[in-house]
């Protein structure tokens, strides 16, 4: 059980400032007048000590407090300018920053959670002890503000008011993270006390990039202090890293539901999208798919777009299943992004009108930015994520340097993409979510999108999302579990997280219950009999396959019964193809919906013997593992190792 305001509290501790006092001398040696008078509107005690800590902590040469009035944020990007963390491009508006060639993605092997002596997290995450981190913070962070001016935001985690939302403190001497927080958060420096009152927390984060040099990568650490809300980041700048109101208060909120809020609220790696029929039915879907595997993607696919990365989900009073986004922009791969399959990005991306800040993209000799899979004709030489490039280039391995890096990224106002809705997405009641979907990068075993039975059975597909490796992390390989595709995020251990799904799906609180989906965009025709790496499936299938998810969720058509779940019929799906105007031969169908049953049977020995090695996992996802596994063997046994849908049909 994790236990809030244990151990000492290090920022405090190293900074040294315990009361008001203390704080105001340290505001009038930093801030100029017109700073202090910004400093002086915020009340809250707490946030003001953790301001005051960091600040001593990091001995800045000064400190700018940011509003989010609009000459803040013109302040915020003309510092950045000139500090060089990002340059101006060809079209108004937009700019370029580059991280060092080896922070490219978030540093997973530097990341620890700092917990107390005897303290359980996820076995697939690192922990520092809190004596240890005490010395490391100490050691390295003290005193890297020097020669810098700090910057500190005052941001919310969700629409003002909403039952999820959390107040947030981004203190940062990086004008790039803090202009990346101005387009991500919503700010709430007005509201910021009655926020911090009404919740009853605050998350901090203090960061400084430091030199920003190679050299001072190995030093780098994300540290998250779960006892105490606060992350601290050194030596990097990629947002994944450093911008910790993202993924490193994330893991605080998914810790805040599993242990504080359990039957009431989750928090999860999930993008919100609607879609909207021209009779006006609008259904909202969340979904969870793994970093890099197509869930910007997905959402724009809605008509009615809310997010692309992040959840906050709950059982409002009467019944419904709500959720919010935490954020209010994105911060979104390109690679890939192209006219056909994101015209609403690539709009914001080529059209005047949008204020973007491009990352680790090739920047031409005009001032223009070029990704891999944009569509278009490619330049021959620029500037990219390791200096000067010409096409052909190699790195030291002999290896091509691609054009732009797998992870390069654009961040964007989610107001400036075409499909969004804003007043829903600002509302703090939340949209009704009816449909949850599970997604990971499987080339071989799981259909394009099925359904589970029950509450139970959906909480099992989220437990057994498996991916292959993206480039979001440095260094990371193969093919691994991904569970809820927010394991990255989830500080304890994973028994605790599974239970409070079991429980807030199964709760009869939740009167309305949401449909709980697989989905799979990445098998390939190697895998269905075919040859090569090349996908069954398109960009644009997305579309159909939210659609049926629709209907089902509305109960307007039924679905074929499969020992792992419900799965489309052929006619229902050819319907929906017709409407984006592509054919859908049934030999397709019958590929892509097909059961490989030694696949499906050796996915779950391999999930149940990971999940057996950890302690305290709650029978029921054994359970309903072995009632999977019996009705795949029954089918096996009647028709062999391949069955098609017809076959299943025949047997229901
Ligand atoms: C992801 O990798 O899941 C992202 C970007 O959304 S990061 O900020 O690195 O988490
Ligand atoms: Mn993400």
């Amino acid at each position: 059980m994790l236990e809030l305001k244990k151990g000492i509290d290090i920022l405090s501790a190293i900074g040294g400032i315990q009361n008001m006092d203390g704080a105001e001398r340290i505001f009038e040696e930093k801030c100029d007048p017109e700073n202090l008078e910004k400093l002086h509107f915020i009340k809250n005690e707490e946030a003001l000590l953790k301001i005051a800590n960091a600040i001593s902590l990091m001995t800045p040469d000064s400190v700018f407090i940011n509003t989010g009035s609009e000459e803040d944020l013109q302040k915020i990007r003309e510092m950045s300018l000139t500090k060089g963390e990002e340059k101006a491009l060809a079209m108004k508006a937009h700019t370029i920053h580059y991280d060092l060639p080896q922070e490219q993605a978030r540093i997973i092997d530097r990341t620890y959670y700092i917990v107390n002596e005897g303290e359980k997290t996820s076995v697939l995450a690192r922990k520092i002890l809190r004596s240890d981190a005490f010395q490391y913070i100490n050691t390295n962070f003290k005193g890297i503000g020097k020669g810098k001016i700090l910057l500190v935001g005052f941001f919310s985690r969700g629409p003002v008011g909403a039952q999820a939302a959390i107040p947030a403190l981004e203190i940062t001497t990086s004008t790039y993270v803090m202009h990346s927080a101005n387009l991500l958060y919503r700010h709430v420096y007005h509201q910021f006390d009655d926020e911090a009152e009404r919740r009853g927390i605050i998350l901090t984060n203090v960061h400084s990039e430091g030199p920003n040099r190679p050299e001072d990568l190995p030093n780098a650490r994300v540290f998250m202090d779960r006892s105490w809300l606060t992350t601290f980041s050194m030596f990097c700048t990629y947002a994944g890293n450093t911008l910790l109101l993202k993924k490193g208060n994330h893991r605080f909120a998914v810790d805040l539901a599993t242990y504080f809020r359990k039957e009431e609220e989750l928090s999860e790696h999930m993008f919100i999208t609607g879609l909207s029929r021209s009779d006006g039915r609008k259904t909202y879907f969340a979904g969870a798919a793994p970093s890099g595997c197509g869930k910007t993607t997905t959402a724009m696919v809605g008509t009615d777009f809310i997010g692309d990365d992040l959840a906050q989900l709950w059982i409002a009073e009467d019944g419904t299943l709500r959720a919010i986004n935490p954020e209010c922009g994105i911060f979104g791969i390109v690679q890939d992004v192209n006219r056909e399959g994101d015209p609403y990005l690539m709009k914001c991306l080529r059209e005047e009108g949008t204020e973007v800040i491009w990352t680790n993209v090739l920047i031409d000799d005009h001032g223009v930015p070029h990704w891999v899979g944009n569509g278009e004709e490619p330049p021959k030489k620029g500037v990219n994520f390791q200096g000067e490039w010409v096409e052909g280039k190699m790195d030291e391995t002999g290896k091509p340097v691609p054009l732009s890096h797998p992870n390069a990224r654009c961040t964007l106002l989610n107001s400036a993409i075409g499909n969004y809705n804003e007043s829903d997405a600002e509302d703090p009641k939340g949209v009704e979510i009816k449909v949850i979907t599970y997604s990971g990068r499987d080339s071989d075993t799981m259909p394009p999108v099925w359904v589970g039975k029950n509450s139970d059975h959906g909480v099992v597909i989220g437990a057994s999302i498996l991916s292959a490796a993206t480039a979001t992390e440095v260094g990371a390989k193969g093919v691994r579990r991904q569970p809820w595709a927010n394991e990255p995020f989830i500080p304890g251990p994973l028994a605790d997280y599974m239970n409070a799904q079991f429980v807030f799906f199964n709760s009869p609180k939740l009167k309305t219950k949401p449909i709980m989906a697989g989905l799979n965009y990445f098998l390939t025709h190697g895998a269905r009999g075919g040859e090569g790496k090349a996908l069954l499936g398109e960009k644009r299938d997305v579309k159909v396959w939210l659609g049926w998810l629709e209907k089902l969720a509305n109960n307007e058509l039924d679905a074929v019964e499969t020992p792992i779940g419900f799965i489309p019929k052929y006619e229902d799906l050819k319907i929906l193809f017709d409407g984006i105007e592509k054919e859908y031969p049934k030999t397709l169908y019958d590929k892509q919906f097909a059961f490989y049953i030694d696949n499906m049977l050796a996915r779950i020995d391999f999930q149940e013997e990971a999940y057996k090695k950890e302690e305290n996992i709650s029978p029921r996802l054994f359970e309903s593992y072995q009632e999977q596994r019996m009705g795949l063997e029954a089918l096996k046994e009647k028709y062999g190792s391949i069955v098609s849908v017809d076959q299943i049909m025949e047997t229901a």
